[in-house]
C-alpha cells in the first residue's frame, strides 16, 4: 500500500448503520435487511474512498465494517466464546450474527460482554473472556466473505484484525478460571488460530491483512516488544509461513502490524518494537507519529525491507493537518530507513466524523481549518503524492494548508488577551478552599440534612416527550417560549416527585441538556457544534463532540435559571449540576496548538463564573460531574503522575471561588478507583458520588484503606439494568459500606443513568432506596 488509512468511521455519513442496527434489534428489520443495509454502507466506503484517492486495487483500502465492534470481531473470528455463550457456536465454531449480538447485548437470562474503554479514547470496546479451556478456532467467514464479495465488484481490500497480543491484552479472565490466570497464557492456542484466519483470508483473496497492536504502546504490552520477547516469537510464528505467490497460490497475506496512541515498545527507544516486528519477518509496520515519538535513526536503519507506515495525519483530532512540516517529516524518515515509507493516519479514523462538507451550519472562520475522515484521506493521498512525486506535484495542496493553519494562528477569538491575562494571573489561593473540615461543619449548619442523606446523581429519565420538545425547539416546530413553558412543567414534576419521594438533596433533572457536555459547549464562547459530526461510543450508540477551537470563557448564566426556577419550588436543597472542566475536555475535539492544561484552566474559569452566579441566586449545593476524570489518564504510568496534577488542579480551579458554606459535590463514573483515589482526594470536593453497584466491595475497601475522609456516595444500584431493587437489597449493601465508611460521611445514591430508564423503574428503584437509607439511620441512631 503506499497511501492508506488505518480504518474509517463504520457508521455512515448519515448513521445509515446505527439506525439499521437500531431497526433490526426492535424487530422491525430482519437479518437479511441488515445485512443488505450494511453492505451498502461498505460499497459506499469503498467507492468513496477511491474517489478521495486510495487505491482499490492494491490492499490501501482497510476492511474495517464491524457490525458492533472490532474486538467482537476479532473475538468472534476466532470463535472465542465464555462458557456462559458456548452454545451460540456453529458447528465449526464460528460466530453467526444473531450470535454476535447476543455477545453484545445478552439476552436476559445472561449479560452480555462487558464494555470498556479502547485506550484513551471515547470508543468503547467488549471484553474478551479467556479462561484454560476456551476454544481458539479459525472461524473468519464473516470477514472473508467481504473480502471475496468486494473482490468480484474489483477491490483488493485488506482485512483488519485485532492483533493476538492485543487481543489477549484486552481481554479479561473468564469467570471461574483459575485466581491469577492471565489470558495471556493462552497466547500459542490463539496463535494457531489466528494463521488458521491467516490462510482463509489469503484464500478469499486478500493479499495483506492488517493486525492492529495498539497494546504494544502500554507499559505491559511494551516490554513484551523487547527483543527476544513475546511479540518477537508470536509474529516469527506467523511470518514463517511464506507469503503467497499470488492469488491462487497457497501461502498468507502480507502482514501489515499497527501500533496506534502512542509508542510501541520501550518509549525511550523509540521504534525498537518496529524493528523487532521486522526481524520477525512481517511485511510493514505502522508508528503513530503524532502521539508516539519518531523512530531512531538506528531503529530506521534495522527495518531492512520492511515497509514503514508512517501516520503522520491526526486519527483522534479535526484539525487539518500541516501537511509542508508532515512532508519534512516524511522525506526524513524516507532518507534515514533504507526501506519504503508509505504515508498513513496516527489511529483508525473511528475517532473523527465523516466529511466537512456535510456541516451547513460552521462559524464562516471554521470550515478551512478542519479536516475529518474524508479531508484526512485527502491529506494522506496528497502527502503521498508529494513523497513520491517532490514537493512541485502537490504546490497547491501545501500551500492552502499552510494557509489555513496561518489564518488560525491569528485569528481573533482563537486567542482573547482578557482569557489570557487571567489564566496568566492565576495564584496558588486560587485553587485553594479554607480546611475540609470546617467546610463541613458551616455546611451542615446551613444544610440541615440527616445521616446518611439521600440523592440522586442528577438526570432524570429523558422520556420520548423530552426529546420531542427539544427535537421541536430546533426544527422550529414549536417556538422558545413553548418550549421553556414545556421546561418548566418538566422540572415542577421532576421537583414534586422527588419530594413525594422524601429524597433530602434534589435535583432539576437536566431535561433542558441533550449531552453533558455538548450544552455546555453551546453555552461557553471558544466552541463550535457539528450537525453531522457524529462519532461512534459504542455499537450503534453515538456522541457529537463539539469542536474547542478557541480561547473559552462564559458569556453569561445559563444553568442558573433552571437552578433557580427548580429551587423555588421546594424548601429542600436543590444541587445545581455542571460539568467539570477535564470531561468538557475529554469529551469535545480540542485545540492542537497549545497544552490542554492551560485550556482546562480557561474551561475551569468560565465554571467558576456560573458557580459563583449559583451561588449568587442562593444555591447552597453545587456539582461539578468528572466522569471522565479516568479516560483521559496517560497510558504510561510515567504520564500519569504529570496529567493528575493538571487535572485537578482544574477542577480546584472551578470550584475553589465557593464560600465555604457552598457545599461541592462531584460524580465519578468507571471502577479501578482505587488507581485514582489520591486524586479523587486532590479534587477537595466536600463529597464524591461514584458508580459502584457494580465493584462495591471493592470501592469500600480503597475507602477505607486509604482513609478517605470526606463526604462519599458509592452507587447503591445498578442502573444500567431495569431490575428494580428490593428495599432489602439496598438497605443490605448500605449496611455493607458502613463497615468501611463512618456514617457521617455516607451519602446513599443510585449509580449515575436515570436519564436512560424510564419512569416506572426509576421511581420504584428510589422508593426503596429511600426506605433502605431510613431504616439503616434508625439502626445507626440506635447504635450511636
Ligand atoms: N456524552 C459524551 N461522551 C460520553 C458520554 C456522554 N462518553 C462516555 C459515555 N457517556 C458514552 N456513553 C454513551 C451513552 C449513550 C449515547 C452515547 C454515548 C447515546 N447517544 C445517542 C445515540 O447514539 O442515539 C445520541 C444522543 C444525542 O442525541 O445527542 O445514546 O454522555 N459526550
Ligand atoms: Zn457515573
Amino acid at each position: 500500500p503506499a497511501a492508506t488509512i488505518l480504518g474509517y468511521p463504520r457508521i455512515g455519513p448519515r448513521r445509515e448503520l446505527k439506525k439499521a442496527l437500531e431497526a433490526h434489534w426492535a424487530g422491525r428489520l430482519d437479518e437479511d435487511g441488515l445485512l443488505f443495509e450494511a453492505r451498502k454502507v461498505q460499497d459506499r466506503t469503498v467507492r468513496r474512498l477511491v474517489q478521495l484517492g486510495l487505491d482499490a486495487a492494491d490492499s490501501s483500502i482497510p476492511a474495517d465494517f464491524a457490525l458492533y465492534d472490532q474486538v467482537l470481531d476479532t473475538t468472534a473470528a476466532l470463535g472465542a466464546l465464555p462458557a456462559r455463550f458456548a452454545d451460540l457456536a456453529a458447528e465449526d465454531g464460528s460466530v453467526g450474527t444473531a450470535a454476535y449480538f447476543t455477545l453484545a447485548r445478552g439476552d436476559g437470562q445472561r449479560p452480555p460482554l462487558e464494555l470498556t474503554k479502547w485506550f484513551d479514547t471515547n470508543y468503547h470496546y467488549l471484553v474478551p473472556e479467556i479462561g484454560p479451556e476456551t476454544t481458539f478456532v479459525a472461524a473468519a467467514h464473516q470477514l472473508a466473505g467481504i473480502i471475496r464479495r468486494q473482490k468480484d465488484r474489483g477491490a483488493v481490500l485488506r482485512p483488519v484484525l485485532v492483533g493476538p497480543v492485543t487481543y489477549l491484552l484486552l481481554a479479561k479472565a473468564e469467570a471461574g478460571a483459575p485466581a491469577g490466570f492471565d489470558p495471556l497464557s493462552r497466547i500459542d492456542d490463539a496463535v494457531a488460530a489466528y494463521a488458521g484466519i491467516l490462510a482463509e483470508l489469503a484464500e478469499a483473496g486478500a493479499a495483506w491483512v492488517q493486525l492492529d497492536e495498539p497494546g504494544l504502546v502500554t507499559d505491559r504490552g511494551g516490554a513484551l516488544a523487547a527483543p527476544g520477547g513475546l511479540v518477537e516469537r508470536v509474529y516469527r510464528q506467523l511470518a514463517s509461513v511464506p507469503v503467497a505467490a499470488g492469488p491462487q497460490a497457497n501461502g498468507r497475506p502480507a502482514l501489515l502490524v499497527t501500533t496506534g496512541y502512542g509508542t510501541a515498545g520501550d518509549p525511550a527507544r523509540p521504534g525498537q518494537a518496529l524493528a523487532v516486528l521486522a526481524a520477525a519477518g512481517v511485511e510493514a509496520v505502522h508508528a503513530d507519529l503524532v502521539r508516539g515519538t519518531l523512530p531512531s535513526a538506528e531503529a530506521l536503519a534495522a527495518l531492512g525491507g520492511t515497509r514503514l507506515v508512517a501516520g503522520v495525519v491526526d486519527g483522534r483530532n479535526v484539525w487539518r493537518n500541516h501537511l509542508p512540516a508532515s512532508l519534512d517529516a516524511l522525506e526524513d524518515l524516507q532518507a534515514q530507513s533504507g526501506a519504503a515509507v508509505s504515508v498513513g493516519t496516527s489511529t483508525s479514523l473511528l475517532h473523527v466524523p465523516h466529511d466537512v462538507a456535510a456541516e451547513t451550519a460552521l462559524p464562516a472562520h471554521l470550515p478551512a481549518w478542519l479536516a475529518f475522515a474524508d479531508q484526512k484521506v485527502r491529506e494522506v493521498v496528497a502527502l503521498s503524492r508529494g513523497l513520491a512525486g517532490g514537493r512541485p506535484l502537490i504546490a497547491a495542496e501545501l500551500r492552502r494548508a499552510e494557509a489555513a493553519l496561518r489564518h488560525r494562528a491569528g485569528f481573533d477569538g482563537v486567542t482573547v488577551p482578557a482569557v489570557r491575562t487571567r489564566t496568566g494571573a492565576l495564584a496558588e489561593e486560587d485553587f485553594t478552599r479554607g480546611p475540609a473540615d470546617r467546610r463541613a461543619g458551616l455546611q451542615q449548619e446551613r444544610l440541615g440534612l440527616p445521616v446518611l442523606p439521600t440523592t440522586t446523581i442528577g438526570s432524570f429519565p429523558q422520556t420520548g416527550e423530552v426529546r420531542r420538545a427539544r427535537a421541536a425547539v430546533r426544527s422550529g416546530g414549536i417556538s422558545q417560549a413553548e418550549y421553556e413553558q414545556f421546561l418548566r412543567a418538566e422540572i415542577t414534576r421532576v421537583v414534586r416527585l422527588q419530594e413525594e419521594l422524601g429524597l433530602d438533596v434534589l435535583v432539576h433533572g437536566e431535561a433542558e441538556r441533550n449531552d453533558m457536555v455538548q450544552y455546555f459547549a453551546e453555552n461557553f464562547d471558544g466552541f463550535a457544534a457539528t450537525g453531522q459530526g457524529w462519532v461512534q461510543s459504542y455499537g450503534s450508540r453515538c456522541t457529537r463532540p463539539s469542536i474547542l477551537w478557541g480561547d473559552v470563557s462564559r458569556p453569561q448564566a445559563f444553568t442558573v435559571p433552571w437552578t433557580s426556577f427548580a429551587q423555588s419550588l421546594t424548601d429542600r436543597p436543590l444541587k445545581g449540576m455542571l460539568t467539570g472542566p477535564v470531561t468538557i475536555l475529554a469529551w469535545s475535539f480540542v485545540r492542537d496548538d497549545q497544552p490542554l492544561a492551560e485550556t482546562a484552566n480557561q474551561v475551569a474559569l468560565a465554571l467558576r463564573d456560573e458557580i459563583a452566579d449559583l451561588e449568587a441566586a442562593g444555591t447552597a449545593i453545587v456539582q461539578v460531574d468528572e466522569p471522565a476524570l479516568r479516560e483521559l489518564l496517560p497510558l504510561r504510568a510515567a504520564d500519569q503522575p504529570a496529567y493528575l496534577d493538571w487535572s485537578v488542579r482544574a477542577f480546584r480551579l472551578a470550584t475553589a471561588g465557593a464560600a465555604e458554606q457552598t457545599q461541592i459535590h462531584t460524580h465519578l463514573c468507571y471502577s479501578e478507583f482505587g488507581e485514582v483515589i489520591a486524586a479523587i482526594d486532590g479534587l477537595d470536593a466536600d463529597v464524591t458520588s461514584i458508580e459502584a453497584a457494580r465493584s462495591r466491595l471493592e470501592v469500600v475497601a480503597d475507602l477505607a484503606y486509604f482513609g478517605f475522609s470526606r463526604g462519599i456516595g458509592p452507587g447503591v444500584y445498578d442502573i444500567h439494568s431495569p431490575r428494580v431493587p428490593s428495599e432489602q437489597e439496598i438497605a443490605g449493601l448500605i449496611t455493607a459500606a458502613l463497615a468501611g465508611i463512618p456514617s457521617r460521611q455516607l451519602w446513599i445514591n443510585p449509580d449515575c443513568g436515570l436519564k436512560t430508564r424510564g419512569y416506572a423503574e426509576t421511581v420504584d428503584s428510589l422508593r426503596h432506596l429511600v426506605a433502605a437509607a431510613s431504616t439503616v439511620r434508625k439502626a445507626v441512631a440506635v447504635s450511636a
